[in-house]
């Protein structure tokens, strides 16, 4: 089988193409990446010499470009994990992510109309819900919830959800959706709260918590995530969406104290600085569906993927500290300082 995995230079992406090209040795996995300032090949370091990858540079949205890919590739399955990711840059610049989320979905689902495939799989995420109130701990997202979305990039996520099922149902394209929770671990890009409160404590710099910090989020390690996509490639049913989540729920607070107290450093770094606009209160996955219909359970929980992530970003300071030290100086700059959150 040949692979098409889109954004595996992301965070996400490069977590699953080394779990694919490890985990498949007999398969082939393409990795096409525009490598925007999210994709980094330097993660990739690990598989970049096996014989079953190849890393594609190029834009999803670009129409001839990806049509003359699948031309030459004809690739048997595509997992789209490319899209600008960041809800606070969304707030800023809504645009590129209606480029990219969207019409780089449709693109791809129109190449893959053109040259036939057995699985198109799209990698969304649980903001397309909306938010849940805090005084609601018994309501989780199903399947089911309708979508009510948020941001400038939930509703870009949202867009493209409704056009993958859209072309499920129209062209018979065989199509499926994952929904899955916050995100942690290893290569995951320092704008992100938990390698974000890493990076800055381990150089005694300030936590920035945007409002009171009572936000929840329901945490899933990066490589759990990995594992129910690949499950559901292969188990799951056309035309179904799948809530992956662990019911990891913590405060922002909780996990910025967290993080803290297993660095041995002070509380007194965390500075609050004005809320995000729009900020969802909680996310809550129920996951029953992958468990009961395809047999997934996570391997990690919250108390034993942190240690693990801080351990890594310990072991691995020169792949964040590259970042740090690039645009992402620039970034902090920008969205923190000169908006008068942090004073620097
Ligand atoms: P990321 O920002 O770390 O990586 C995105 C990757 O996509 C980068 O390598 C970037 O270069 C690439 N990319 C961006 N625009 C592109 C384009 N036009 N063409 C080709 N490549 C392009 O994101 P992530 O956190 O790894 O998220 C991956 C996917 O998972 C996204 O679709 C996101 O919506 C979804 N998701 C993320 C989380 C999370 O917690 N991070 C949770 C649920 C779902
Ligand atoms: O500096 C910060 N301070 C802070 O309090 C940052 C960066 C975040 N936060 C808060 C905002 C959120 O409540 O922490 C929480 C997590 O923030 P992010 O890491 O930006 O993630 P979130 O907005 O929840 O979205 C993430 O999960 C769902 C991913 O970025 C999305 O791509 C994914 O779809």
């Amino acid at each position: 089988m040949k692979f098409l995995v889109t954004g595996g230079a992301g965070f996400i992406g490069a977590n699953f193409v080394e779990y694919m090209v490890n985990k498949y040795p007999e398969d082939e996995i393409i990795n096409l990446d525009a490598l925007t300032y999210a994709g980094n090949l330097e993660t990739l370091k690990n598989v970049e010499d096996k014989p079953n990858y190849k890393f594609i540079k190029g834009d999803i949205a670009d129409r001839e470009f990806i049509f003359d890919l699948f031309e030459k590739e004809k690739p048997d399955v595509v997992v789209n994990f490319a899209a600008e990711s960041h809800v606070d840059r969304s707030i800023e610049d809504p645009e590129i992510f209606v480029k990219t989320n969207v019409m780089g979905t449709t693109t791809l689902l129109d190449a893959c109309v053109k040259y036939g495939i057995k699985r198109y799989h799209q990698v969304s995420t649980d903001e397309v819900y909306g938010d849940l109130p805090l005084d609601r701990p018994d309501l989780f997202f199903t399947e089911s919830t309708p979508l009510h979305t948020s941001s400038p990039y939930s509703s870009s996520k949202a867009s493209a959800d409704l056009f993958v099922m859209a072309y499920g149902r129209t062209y018979g394209l065989p199509v499926t959706i994952s929904r899955c929770s916050n995100n942690y671990g290893p290569y995951q890009f320092p704008e992100k709260l938990i390698p974000l409160i890493i990076s800055r404590a381990l150089n005694d710099e300030t936590i920035p918590v945007y409002g009171t910090g009572e936000n929840v989020r329901d945490w899933l390690h990066v490589y759990d995530h990995c594992v129910a996509i690949d499950m559901i490639l292969r188990q799951g049913k056309e035309g179904e969406v799948y809530n992956i989540g662990g019911h990891n729920e913590r405060t922002n607070l909780e996990v910025v104290k967290t993080v803290l107290r297993a660095l041995n450093k002070p509380e007194s770094l965390i500075t609050y600085v004005t809320d995000r606009k729009g900020h969802d209160m909680r996310y809550a996955i129920d996951p029953t569906k992958m468990e009961t219909e395809l047999g997934w359970k996570p391997v990690y929980t919250f108390d034993t993927g942190i240690p693990q992530t801080i351990e890594w970003y310990l072991n691995n300071k020169d792949w964040w500290e590259n970042i740090v030290s690039g645009e992402y100086q620039n970034y902090f700059q920008k969205m923190y300082v000169d908006k008068g959150r942090v004073e620097e």
